[in-house]
């Protein structure tokens, strides 16, 4: 018996936020089930695709996402049954085709990803294969390297930090498992001396801690204090930056610390940065709308230099970053674009061109653990999700762990 998709049914469920989100659910005529959750951000790019939400002020603030599931249940359900779930590409091209728009503005990015990780899931089930390995085949072996939030700013806390993440990153792991030991180390550390500083151990939206500070370099020095009190040097964790800075531009300037910094005053202070700490990795050093900036940006980089809201997972964007030499690297997220394929086009694109991927989770997130899977199933060399506090971050962290273990012998760390 052929197996075909026999029905596709949404429900609402609640986010790590306290805000609606989808969840979908495929069935194939097996029986077998494959159901995804679907993420959802605070600091949005202005090309991303279009989270559908229902906008009605008098129930779950204007949040509820009930058209969404009747587009997956009354539009969608009906064409996908009687398709092949292994034919991915085609599923997400229909689903393209379906809402006839170039930013899922019709059926809601959040029904159309549902339905093509859900989709995915149950194929995976189908032939008993572990996701990653549906997804990438045999060569999916890499585990990838943590970026990971300990202290949150930004839209993500209220705490006065005007970057939205300060991450640790242990380059100098001898795997995964040893990564997340060495991670969970310098958050102890970092939680200790926040305490003896009679500053909050409160978490923010990602996990990170979210204590009253002012400057980024404060919070910098605590990172580098708590890594070196965990007995760790610099050379085995480095540190990164979500400056997030789309967030921060208005009339031309970069509001930071009380200032107003234009683009070169922006790059000299993002450089000063660079000097004096081991800083690897800046994600939107610059506006999205700043593309004069990150050419000159782009010319000498000395890290990582990471297109979030500049891309938005939009292989269209990400090509003419590449042919206009912006940026070396790009955060990958599903829902910025809205299917399986699209994604998995735009890291091949990111590949081909000796773009670094860093596979990233949403401010807003659930259990789910998809990402992990697609981190190894596209040999990324990082992944960003989250601190190592609160389960809707750890559940991925977990679930790399547990893929290492599967390997085995065969995966190796990024
Ligand atoms: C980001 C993300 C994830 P949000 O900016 O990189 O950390 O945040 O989901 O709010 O866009
Ligand atoms: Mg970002």
């Amino acid at each position: 018996m052929a197996i075909l998709i026999k029905k596709i049914q949404a429900r609402q469920i609640i986010d790590s936020r306290a805000i609606p989100t989808l969840e979908v659910e495929v069935e194939l005529n097996s029986g077998i089930k494959g159901t995804a959750t679907v993420p959802s951000g605070a600091s949005v790019g202005k090309n991303e695709a279009l989270e559908l939400r229902d906008n009605n002020p008098n129930y779950l603030f204007s949040k509820s996402v009930k058209k969404a599931i009747y587009n997956v249940e009354e539009i969608i359900s009906p064409v996908l049954s009687g398709f092949s779930p292994f034919k991915q590409a085609e599923i997400d091209l229909t689903l393209e085709k379906l809402d006839k728009t170039s930013n899922f503005s019709k059926l809601g990015a959040n029904a159309a990803l549902g339905v093509s990780m859900a989709v995915s899931i149950a194929a995976s089930r189908a032939l008993n294969l572990e996701l990653f390995s549906y997804l990438g085949g045999i060569q999916a072996l890499t585990l990838p390297i943590p970026m990971i939030n300990i202290i949150n700013g930004g839209v993500h806390a209220d705490n006065g930090l005007d970057f939205q993440e300060f991450m640790i990153v242990p380059v100098g792991a001898r795997n995964f498992s040893c990564a997340m030991k060495m991670s969970l180390e310098v958050f102890h550390s970092l939680k200790s001396i926040l305490q003896k500083k009679k500053l909050s151990t409160n978490v923010g939206d990602e996990g990170g801690f979210a204590p009253q500070l002012s400057t980024t370099q404060e919070a910098l020095d605590l990172i580098l204090e708590a890594v070196y009190s965990a007995n760790y040097s610099t050379k085995e964790i480095k540190l990164a930056l979500d400056v997030a800075s789309s967030e921060l531009y208005q009339n031309y300037r970069y509001k930071i610390e009380n200032q107003r910094l234009t683009t070169c005053e922006m790059i000299d202070y993002l450089s000063d940065l660079v000097e004096n700490y081991p800083i690897i990795s800046l994600e939107d050093p610059l506006s999205e709308d700043d593309w004069e900036g990150w050419e000159k940006l782009s010319k000498n980089p000395k890290t990582l230099l990471v297109g979030d809201d500049l891309f938005t997972t939009n292989p269209k964007i990400l090509k003419k970053g590449i042919d206009n030499k912006i940026a070396n690297s790009i955060l990958i997220k599903p829902n910025q674009i809205g299917t399986i394929s699209k994604t998995l086009d735009c890291i091949d694109l990111a590949k081909k061109n000796c773009y670094k991927t860093i596979i990233s989770h949403r401010s807003g997130e659930t259990e789910s653990t998809y990402i992990a899977d697609l981190a190894v199933a596209t040999n990324s060399p990082f992944i960003k999700t989250g601190s190592l506090s609160r389960v809707d971050r750890t559940a991925k962290y977990n679930r790399l762990m547990k893929i290492e273990q599967i390997l085995g012998e065969t995966s190796h760390y990024s």
